[in-house]
């Protein structure tokens, strides 16, 4: 049976903002207050996808959530109608209301962890959402998201969808953006890194000083047990806590693996080689290729910039795999000569691609932070809801859906005009019909 990866990307919702909400993430600091581009943002993103579709990927679509988020602003006590619980949070409690308006959720790659079937106990691809508890704007998401992923993977023949873990720093979860997986072909038994920031239950253990490590090892190992994986599948690997920070928020910022390729910069892990001996003594197979950036090639301070690993390395028809990277790559010197040697290299990497992913990089979300990866067979795919899937009829569609209801600019003091909620849940309602969804959102249910 035909094995392959599917990529599944967040669609930019209509509230797309810059508004500094992330303390650890260099470039949501540093844009914060700058006038965004949702329509943009948006279109950027479809074409990434419809450049993978184009290229042979099965590429699929998640839809974003309903912002500004009023019943998380109600639950803080803003109440009346919606327009006054707009304009009193806004008023009262800006911080607040701005972290209810972000569209955060369009980092699929912080929506779950996901276990494709050979790797669980069941032989089902598992689902868990993250719960991201460590940021309160992106804490808003978890529920709606496990209902997305539940229409969009609905067959519970094939899928197996857990609920977030609990809600508490103890087991803050950041999904995909801190697991990779390596394997000889996708339908074989892989191995599972779960990288993390720090310890919950022992202080002792190292830590970053200055910038919150947002995953625990306590919350991997729960997702690794409710996926059924198995000891001898799975490798915990630290975070080196220096990056975080530096600003490495998450381990998709300084790695990314694929398939028999690991790529990671020489001071993403604490004790590192010891955890490259337990990958490579754990991998099933003898054909693996570490790509290991040296400091002197590429500084950590280039790679965060310019998201070097926050790269999506894809399998192509051929067996060839290839480097999807933002623009930001190019525009970097240090960055774009060795990826330019990269691909003349011994490795399984032939070629680079480049996107313009710029609305999303600038509150640091790169290629890779934008999809969710789904290994699957050929039965697991014609089990998925097939208008979730990207093909020339659907991104048309989706584009002129975006040229219809998403604003040029946006600018955070734009955020609780109730013109842009009409707007905001006109289009989500519409969107549910285009991607056959039924009623994932909080207001299609009152
Ligand atoms: O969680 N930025 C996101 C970026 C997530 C990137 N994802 C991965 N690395 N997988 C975050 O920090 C900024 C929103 C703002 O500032 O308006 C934000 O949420």
């Amino acid at each position: 049976m035909k094995q392959f990866e599917a990529n599944f990307d967040g669609l930019v919702g209509p509230t797309h903002n810059y508004a500094g909400l992330s303390y650890g993430n260099v470039a949501s600091l540093s844009n914060a207050s700058a006038s965004s581009s949702p329509k943009q943002a948006a279109k950027q993103g479809l074409k990434k996808m419809k450049a993978l579709a184009d290229l042979g990927m099965v590429q699929g679509v998640l839809a974003p959530q309903e912002r500004p988020d009023i019943a998380s602003l109600r639950r803080l006590g803003f109440g009346g109608t919606d327009a006054n619980v707009l304009t009193m949070a806004a008023k009262q409690a800006p911080a607040i209301f701005q972290a209810c308006c972000s569209a955060s959720s369009m980092w699929t790659a912080n929506a779950a962890t996901v276990s494709p079937s050979a790797d669980t106990g069941d032989g089902k691809i598992h689902f868990t959402p993250a719960n991201l508890t460590n940021k309160y704007h992106r804490s808003l998401e978890p529920e709606v998201t496990g209902r997305i992923l539940q229409a969009t993977f609905a067959n519970k023949e094939y899928f197996a969808h857990h609920t977030h873990l609990p809600d508490n720093e103890h087991f803050g979860d950041e999904g995909a953006a801190n697991h990779t997986r390596l394997c000889r072909e996708y339908g074989k038994t892989g191995l599972e890194i779960f990288v993390y920031g720090r310890h919950a239950f022992d202080t002792s253990k190292p830590a970053p000083k200055k910038f919150p490590a947002r995953q625990t090892l306590e919350a991997s190992q729960a997702v690794a047990r409710l996926h059924g994986l198995s000891d001898e599948n799975i490798v915990y690997v630290q975070q080196n806590p220096d990056l975080i920070d530096q600003g490495v928020f998450h381990n998709d910022v300084i790695a990314v693996g694929n398939q028999n390729v690991l790529f990671y910069h020489e001071q993403a892990f604490y004790q590192s080689p010891q955890a490259i001996a337990e990958i490579k003594q754990k991998f099933v197979g003898d054909d693996l290729h570490f790509i290991c950036v040296k400091t002197d090639e590429v500084t950590v301070q280039d790679a965060i910039k310019s998201y070097l690993f926050n790269t999506q390395i894809i399998t192509l028809a051929n067996g060839d795999m290839a480097i999807i990277a933002p623009t930001d790559c190019k525009e970097n010197p240090a960055v774009s000569n060795y990826l330019t040697n990269l691909v003349g290299q011994n490795t399984p990497i032939k070629h680079v691609y480049y996107h313009d992913v710029k609305e999303s990089m600038r509150n640091g979300g790169g290629p890779a932070c934008l999809r969710l990866r789904v290994a699957m067979n050929e039965k697991e795919y014609a089990a998925v809801n097939q208008s979730t899937l990207i093909n020339d009829s659907q991104f048309e569609r989706l584009n002129t859906w975006v040229d219809k209801h998403y604003r040029d600019t946006l600018h955070v003091n734009d955020l609780s005009d109730p013109q842009l909620l009409i707007e905001s849940r006109t289009a989500l309602d519409e969107l549910t019909q285009l991607l056959s969804l039924g009623s994932v959102y909080p207001f299609q249910q009152v």
